[in-house]
């Protein structure tokens, strides 16, 4: 398949100013007319005019009204007979298309007899011939007609400015989108649907009507979603200035979706998984995703679609800084300090468990690729989470006022424009001329160009006689594909160090005047630094990294001594929860190293244990950062430390580890239980969120232990929770702790919550997630995955039962899936290839659960490459799942 490359940018050699799109919706034959009005960009050598196409039917080309020559190149349409000159003409082009035979989801296709688009980033070309590409920007207006009794409800971008009937049962709409836009923010929606409406008065005093379409049945879930929708617009307001440009912003909901939600202008699309959720269907952590993504969505408005992407390469422009923008938001509503950092620690803990692993495995790319085969693989957590963090770096660089007012010099400079990353640093950077940034810029841009994770190295030494301190810092990356050497970055670094009361010194660096009140960010530029503090009395423990301020790995000898001091001092809530990550860390790799791991054993040494006893009944505490505490590190995360990998010796050593903090920490676990018990009404706030995790973390452990004693107590008193609990959180917190400590009467409650909410396709969702994501004991894992393929309610072809299943099975349980005899193996392999039929990013997606498998020990090192290469010998893949198997294989 073709490669394309990032230097061989060059501007359209047209430009296409307005489309008018004409659609008879129609699920076997939709008819569609694009009438467009094109000129030649004066700016590059003539060319003739060459049209993205995919799976049209082409009926008709008229231009200026008259038939003309045109020739296919490949699925490419090709007009070389154009009128000369600058003067603007008009093309208009008439293609079909069978929607309902759209199992990609690219384009237009129908999800529960409604009509969807996706267009991002190349599926515009699957609903007309265009100059499909994010640089060119047009005005639309669109015309849809329908059976009116099938499809009542007709949207497309902008405002609507007419609509009526039409003979034979059928109606029509037409919009008028007042801002100009690429083709990938086009969306088009048609069907049965209901809408819970808002009206809202921005602080420009404008006012403004807010939608949220489902279908009938499912209003009763929206209030949360347009509660997150209004605060994201006043948020936005607040503290960047930005507005709703819009009269009206509509959120349709559609259960068939590739990914989260899509920022089309005006008329977001999203999974119903981050729209729909009441009590009784949703968690509090489907609460808070729906707030992050409905709060992403919406600051794309500014974001991705006044300002956009000059090529793709350009992806984290918009994807990073909006992840940043809405990670903010969901920090900003948050009352309690406790509470930001806790989201924090969540996010670093995505960035490091799945950034981390992709930037050292086949599909490393730098956060502004150079090259790809498939846009659509490079939705990466590298592009967004990655993304978000070198945002945050600028912001860390230049503060947040000065990041506030790069953000306005962004757009007083670009608005209306597709630009590049460069563009963005050099506003930011230009609105701080006396900032680190600034000075630092185009090494500050290695984070765009460089792949993989940096590696910073520190080393302490306490000078007694000179009462000072020395940290020496120096950084260091590993070779990425077609990246031997590597420059050093800019790392910001927060610092503070504890005196043996755990209290912060002040920092005063030889040559300063006077000490300066921690905590600090020192900037390292250098391969290698030094920093001497001095007035220092004893030898303090260095915090460092605070806040997690650069996505690095920080490599730092502490003592266990200096780890338990940091768990129960640091200021910083992100270094005392990392303190506790390490501490289990160190314990779980030693154990992995040693020759077994048998039943009863206990990795866990006494003081980790008693440090988890004291966070759990420090009363300073809150309980959400409690419940991150005492959660060890994943499989995965503790499998990237490791440089070869037994996924089943992990799981040994991480369940022997669960299994120790829940024998020996009971009484404790019992007392926690109790004592967060709310029984007011359901908020879905963080305090009282964290409240049920915790609760439910306990119920969880209690469950494991009742298991290792064979008391009944606990479950029985689990089963009870799950029956009566008055919310999805407790309810599911109590069918998962079951589940996850194996006891029998798991066997009951799960086809009770199966029958409980058999209509509810989300719930069920996760009540398949559930089983295949459970732990392994013995191999069950895999034969449970097949024989729920079998239930009625599975289908490979939803993306969202296809995920519960398959990919939590694959991606989520290391332990069911990496089987010595390959049987994980042989069954991922044959769903890529079944699914790559069916949808390629699905699939695509899928096929890099094996991205880590050069890690692998033996046997499953062998068997894993053998299925990459049984699935790469397949004929006719897409040219999604070609890419990441061909990459894994390189
Ligand atoms: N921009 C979309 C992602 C589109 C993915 C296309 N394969 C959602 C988002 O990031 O907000
Ligand atoms: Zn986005």
């Amino acid at each position: 398949s073709a490669v394309i490359n990032r230097a061989d940018y060059i501007a359209p050699a047209y430009w296409i100013d307005t489309v008018d799109l004409s659609f008879d919706l129609d699920p076997a034959k939709t008819r569609v007319l694009n009438k467009m009005t094109l000129r030649r960009n004066a700016d590059v050598p003539a060319e003739p005019l060459k049209l993205d196409g995919e799976e049209l039917n082409l009926a008709r080309v008229l231009v200026n009204g008259q038939g003309t020559s045109f020739r296919m190149e490949g699925e490419q349409l090709v007009l070389e007979n154009l009128p000369e000159g600058a003067e603007a003409f008009e093309l208009e082009i008439f293609t079909t298309c069978a929607p309902v035979k759209n199992t990609k989801l690219m384009g237009l296709y129908v999800s529960n007899d409604s009509f969807f688009t996706q267009c991002e980033a190349e599926g515009f070309r699957r609903i007309t011939y265009f100059l499909d590409r994010p640089d060119v920007m047009a005005s639309y207006s669109v015309t849809l007609r329908a059976d009116k009794a099938k499809y009542p409800v007709l949207l497309s971008n902008g405002n609507l400015v007419e609509q009526g009937e039409l003979e034979g049962g059928r109606h029509f709409a037409k919009w008028v989108d007042p801002h100009k836009k690429p083709a990938y923010l086009f969306a088009l929606v048609a069907g049965q649907l209901v809408s819970r409406e808002q009206r809202i008065t921005s602080r420009a005093g404008k006012e403004h009507t807010l939608q949220v379409y489902v279908r009938p049945g499912d209003l009763d879930k929206t209030e949360h979603a347009m509660n997150s929708l209004m605060h994201s617009v006043a948020w936005d307001e607040a503290r960047f200035g930005l507005s709703l440009d819009l009269e009206r912003f509509m959120i349709v909901a559609t259960s068939d979706f590739n990914m989260g939600a899509m920022e089309n202008k005006g008329l977001n699309i999203f999974n119903t998984k981050y729209v729909l959720a009441n009590q009784a269907t949703a968690t509090d952590t489907d609460y808070s995703n729906i707030e992050s993504v409905v709060g992403h969505e919406y600051f794309h408005n500014w974001t991705g679609n006044r300002i956009t992407c000059r090529d793709w390469f350009q992806l984290s422009l918009k994807e990073g800084l909006t992840v940043f923008r809405d990670q903010e938001f969901s920090q900003d509503l948050c009352f309690e300090p406790s509470a930001r950092a806790v989201k924090r620690i969540e996010d670093v803990r995505v960035l490091r468990t799945a950034q981390f692993p992709e930037d050292a495995g086949p599909m490393a790319h730098p956060v502004r690729p150079d090259s790809y085969i498939e846009i659509s693989n490079f939705y990466t957590v590298t592009i967004y989470e990655k993304g978000a963090e070198v945002v945050r770096m600028m912001q860390t660089l230049v503060g947040r006022d000065g990041f506030a007012k790069g953000m306005k010099l962004y757009f007083e400079r670009h608005d209306g424009q597709a630009v590049t990353c460069d563009d963005f640093a050099q506003a930011i950077a230009d609105a701080n001329p006396a900032s680190d940034l600034a000075r630092l810029l185009p090494q500050f841009k290695r984070w765009y160009s460089q792949a993989g994770t940096p590696r910073v190295h520190g080393t302490g030494v306490y000078d007694a006689a000179a009462r000072s301190y020395t940290l020496t810092l120096s950084q260091s990356c590993a070779s990425t594909a077609g990246q031997a050497v590597k420059e050093p970055f800019v790392i910001p670094v927060g610092l503070g160090l504890l005196d043996a009361d755990g209290a912060d010194l002040p920092l005063q660096l030889a040559g300063e005047a006077a000490p300066v009140a921690a905590p600090r960010t020192f900037v390292l530029t250098e391969a290698g630094q030094t920093l001497t503090f001095t007035h220092i009395d004893a030898e303090p423990v260095p915090s460092i990294l605070r806040g997690f301020s650069a996505p690095v790995v920080l490599e730092f000898d502490y003592s266990d001594a200096q780890l338990l001091h940091l768990l129960a001092n640091d200021i910083d809530p992100f270094n005392r929860w990392e303190a506790g990550q390490r501490l289990a860390v160190r314990s779980a790799i030693e154990s992995i190293a040693a020759s077994a791991c048998p039943a009863g054993a206990e990795p866990l040494n006494d003081a980790y244990v008693q440090a988890m006893r004291s966070v759990l009944r420090d009363p300073a505490l809150d309980a959400a950062f409690k419940e991150l505490v005492l959660t060890l590190p994943g499989e995965t995360y503790i499998a990237e430390q490791l440089d070869v990998v037994d996924p089943q010796r992990i799981h040994a050593v991480r369940e022997a580890m669960r299994a120790q903090l829940a024998t020996a920490l009971a009484d404790d676990w019992a007392v926690v239980y109790e004592a967060h018990q709310d029984n007011g009404a359901y908020t879905p706030d963080p305090l009282s969120s964290g409240r049920r995790a915790l609760a439910g973390m306990a119920l969880t452990h209690l469950c494991i232990a009742a298991t290792v004693s064979g008391d009944s107590v606990w479950p029985g008193k689990t089963y009870q929770r799950f029956k009566a609990a008055g919310n999805m959180t407790d309810r599911f917190n109590a069918l998962a702790a079951l589940v996850s400590s194996g006891h029998a009467l798991a066997a009951e409650a799960l086809p009770r919550f199966h029958a409980m909410f058999k209509d509810e396709a989300l719930v069920i969702d996760k009540w398949f997630s559930l089983q295949t994501g459970a732990p392994d004991r013995g191999g069950n894992i895999l034969p449970a995955v097949k024989q729920l393929m079998k239930h009625a309610d599975f289908s490979l072809r939803n993306p969202n039962r296809a995920r519960s299943v398959v990919s939590t099975f694959c991606q989520g349980n290391p332990a069911g899936f990496h089987r010595a005899d390959a049987a994980g193996y042989v069954f991922w392999s044959e769903r890529v290839i079944e699914l790559d039929a069916i949808n390629p990013q699905v699939a695509a997606r899928l096929a890099r659960a094996l991205d880590r498998w050069s890690k692998l020990a033996e046997p499953y090192r062998s068997a894993a490459r053998e299925a990459i290469a049984r699935v790469a010998a397949k004929s006719d893949l897409s040219k999604d799942t070609h890419e990441v198997v061909s990459r894994a294989l390189a």
